[in-house]
């Protein structure tokens, strides 16, 4: 399998997945700017929706929008989660946790990353960002390890990657204590600190 990503970019998710799941794959950086792969592909060849993540599998397929790229590593390679007795009810939550992390909180930082913005734009995203994380918090409120169940799913993955942006923006998670405290943990796994290290954004 070969992954295309931004360093940092929401693709970090699948990346977090692919060294979880100790998958064989390569990478290809994608550059934001001229469109193209490190290798000098046009990648809107392999994407012409021109994002990231795009898997391309071993059959030639490519795979897009995070949250289906995620569902299918899930799914081809282990549960979702770990089988358990309310395993649908449980591979649902997952699903609902990836859809809300998608439409509702990932998009909700577009502002911030857009040099088009204006400062009232970058302040409303921040409010929007604010009152997600004010959601969250209530939800960690319960002292869970991981967002659904008691395993790291691909839900926390892609949680995890959006909700660290924060701290490339200026965000102070401190304003939310049981977040700040997910975000921290999920960040020592050494499958994250080993996709950092890749991407070029390690310590
Ligand atoms: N709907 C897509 C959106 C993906 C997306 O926003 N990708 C961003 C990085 S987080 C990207 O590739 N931006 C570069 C660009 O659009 O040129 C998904 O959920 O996968």
């Amino acid at each position: 399998m070969k992954l295309y990503y931004i360093p940092g970019a929401c693709s970090m998710a699948t990346h977090i997945m692919l060294r979880e799941l100790d998958a064989d794959f390569e990478l290809e950086a994608v550059d934001p700017v001229t469109g193209k792969t490190e290798t000098g592909r046009e990648f809107k060849n392999v994407n012409p929706k021109g994002y990231v993540p795009a898997l391309e599998l071993e059959t030639g397929d490519v795979l897009t929008e995070g949250a289906a790229v995620l569902s299918y590593l899930a799914d081809s390679a282990v549960p979702i989660i770990q089988p358990n007795e309310d395993g649908v009810l449980s591979r649902t939550r997952v699903l609902e946790w990836l859809t809300f992390t998608s439409s509702e909180l990932h998009k909700s930082f577009s502002p911030l990353f857009l040099m088009s913005s204006s400062d009232e734009q970058k302040a409303q995203a921040v409010q929007t960002i604010s009152a997600k994380f004010d959601y969250l918090e209530t939800q960690l409120a319960d002292g869970r390890e991981f967002i659904v169940g008691e395993f790291f799913s691909v839900a926390d993955a892609y949680l995890f990657v959006v909700v660290n942006w924060s701290n490339f923006k200026d965000i102070s998670l401190q304003q939310w204590p049981n977040l700040n405290q997910y975000v921290a943990r999920i960040s020592e796994r050494p499958t994250v600190v080993a996709a950092m290290q890749a991407e070029g954004l390690g310590s």
